[in-house]
């Protein structure tokens, strides 16, 4: 069997907002995970527009696409067009699942849910003559999960090629998450088994990781289990966590211990009256300030998420969470457009109120305001929200987030990390040209170490997990 799986982009590379590195970050791992479940003896390839074009002249029997909001109507236009040449294409991910009928009458057969247990179904049905027209996914586990196939992928084309999950979906319930849309019917959070888990990761080369799990922490055992087999095992890497799981004692020192270097932490917004009414109540009375402290103390650097545009905030919002992450010394920031999207709690309360823009899509991309906010314009919400994000990376905000840092080493840490990502496009886009990103990698990994300097379980460390007891 011959088959072609496309990840399809975002945005075309023509537009001003493209940004190739943060496209060229992580290969396309839902696609090379469901290619685990082919034969050895089927050809298949993996497009992954992000960082690859190509003609689409093939006529394979199968044709898989990754559907995402933003890329919905170009992964239409391109079933469309190889339905046209006789190929069985079937379409699957998070827009899938949300629309379900919207994308039924681009595909011969739809998935909702993770594949784990629907794809090997379809296959089977495939190969004997008699695939159906729908699959939803029931059973969630992660048992007997074939490898992933990396060989796939063109490492060097991403700067982050061992992205990894070990888990599926997260315990908590935020009404603005895709998360428990997409897991309907079944489990919405599990993990693979602790032994198959260090598995994996002993199959990556090289020493940096990044995990790409919604919640790694969600599970305290599981993560427990994991940091503990990861300890010695001379690792680098990058996660997603919550402020609770930073300020509960123990398990951040373990993660440290076993080699992590910065966290994605999801704070979300600066205002207490938000957090309720998004249901993010695992954020609520945690002390953000103090998750920060206890984070740096212990080496690791953040990735601050936020959302702007939620029914409490004012125009005032965008420059009070930018002088918010800047005196408490964040490395990077990651701003958001509330995004009502298909399917969410968000999404049904904002329709109910009349107050949804439209359906094109293709804006649903967290940087266009889709809705009517409470307290402020569409217009003032999306100039705000570009306004953070030039705030927070000019030059004298990043010098003035690395002055927070104590020693010499741990500002030319902030420095490097900040700047690198980004003030220096041209540096990005040459290498991304060459097809040769992957050979950043070794900076990004010194960064991290903090040129060498970072011992697994800094002495620092125990102090304030002492401290982070007494606050938690
Ligand atoms: C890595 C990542 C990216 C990467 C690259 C994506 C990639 N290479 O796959 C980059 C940086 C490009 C990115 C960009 C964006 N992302 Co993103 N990203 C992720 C992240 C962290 C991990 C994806 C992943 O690898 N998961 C692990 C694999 C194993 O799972 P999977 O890809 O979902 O595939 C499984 C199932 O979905 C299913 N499946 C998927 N496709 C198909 C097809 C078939 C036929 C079948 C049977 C099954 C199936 O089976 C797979 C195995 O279970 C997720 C969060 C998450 N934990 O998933 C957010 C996430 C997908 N991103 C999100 C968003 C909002 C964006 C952006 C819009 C952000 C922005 N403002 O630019 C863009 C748009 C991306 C696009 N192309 O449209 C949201 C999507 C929300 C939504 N409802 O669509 C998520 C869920 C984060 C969140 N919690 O809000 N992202
Ligand atoms: S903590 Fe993150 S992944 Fe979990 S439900 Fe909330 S937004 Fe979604």
């Amino acid at each position: 069997m011959r088959a072609t799986m496309i990840l399809p982009a975002l945005t075309e590379a023509t537009s001003p907002l493209f940004r190739p590195i943060k496209y060229s970050l992580f290969p396309p791992l839902g696609l090379a995970t469901l290619a685990g479940y082919l034969d050895e003896t089927d050809d298949v390839r993996i497009v992954d527009e992000h960082v690859q074009s190509d003609s689409y002249e093939d006529v394979p029997d199968l044709v898989v696409i990754q559907v995402y909001i933003t890329s919905a109507y170009h992964s239409y236009e391109l079933a469309d067009r190889y339905r046209a040449r006789g190929c069985h294409v079937v379409l699957g991910g998070l827009h899938v699942t949300a629309l379900p009928e919207e994308a039924a009458a681009h595909a011969d057969t739809i998935f909702t849910g993770p594949g784990e247990d629907t794809w090997p179904r379809f296959l089977a049905d495939f190969r004997a003559g008699r695939p159906a027209a729908r699959y939803h996914s029931t059973e969630r586990t992660l048992a007997g999960l074939p490898p992933v196939r990396r060989e796939l992928i063109e490492r060097n084309r991403y700067l982050v090629p061992n992205s990894l999950v070990v888990s599926r979906g997260c315990p908590h319930v935020c009404d603005f998450c895709y998360k428990e849309a997409f897991f309907r019917g079944g489990k919405s959070f599990y993990t693979q088994t602790v032994d198959a888990a260090l598995s994996e990761i002993a199959r990556l080369p090289g020493r940096h990781l990044y995990f790409l799990d919604d919640h790694l922490f969600g599970n305290t055992r599981f993560a427990t289990a994991l940091f503990d087999g990861m300890a010695g095992m001379g690792r680098l890497w990058q996660a997603a966590g919550t402020v609770y799981s930073v300020l509960r004692p123990g398990l951040l020192d373990k993660a440290v211990a076993s080699g992590l270097r910065s966290l994605f932490v999801g704070f979300e917004t600066i205002n207490a009256t938000n957090l309720a009414a998004q249901r993010k109540w695992q954020n609520i009375n945690q002390d953000y300030t103090a998750a920060i402290r206890r984070l740096h103390e212990h080496g690791v650097m953040v990735n601050a998420s936020f959302v702007f545009g939620m029914d409490s905030d004012g125009p005032d919002v965008f420059a009070r969470t930018v002088e918010w992450a800047l005196a408490n010394g964040v490395e990077t920031a990651t701003f958001h457009v509330m995004t009502p999207y298909p399917s969410t709690r968000l999404y049904q309360r904002m329709a109910k109120a009349n107050r949804l823009l439209h359906s094109d899509w293709a804006r649903y991309d967290t940087r266009h305001a889709v809705f009517t906010p409470l307290r402020m314009s569409t217009d003032e919400l999306e100039r705000g929200y570009w306004w953070a994000y030039q705030e927070f990376y000019r030059w004298g905000s990043i010098l003035r987030g690395a002055g927070t840092k104590p020693t010499v080493r741990e500002k030319a840490r902030h420095l490097a990390y900040t700047a690198g990502w980004k003030k220096f496009e041209p540096l990005w886009d040459w290498a991304i040209r060459s097809g040769a990103v992957g050979r950043a990698l070794p900076v990004l990994e010194a960064v991290l170490s903090g040129f060498g300097a970072r011992r697994a379980t800094p002495r620092r460390a125990r102090a304030s997990a002492l401290h982070g007891q007494a606050a938690a």
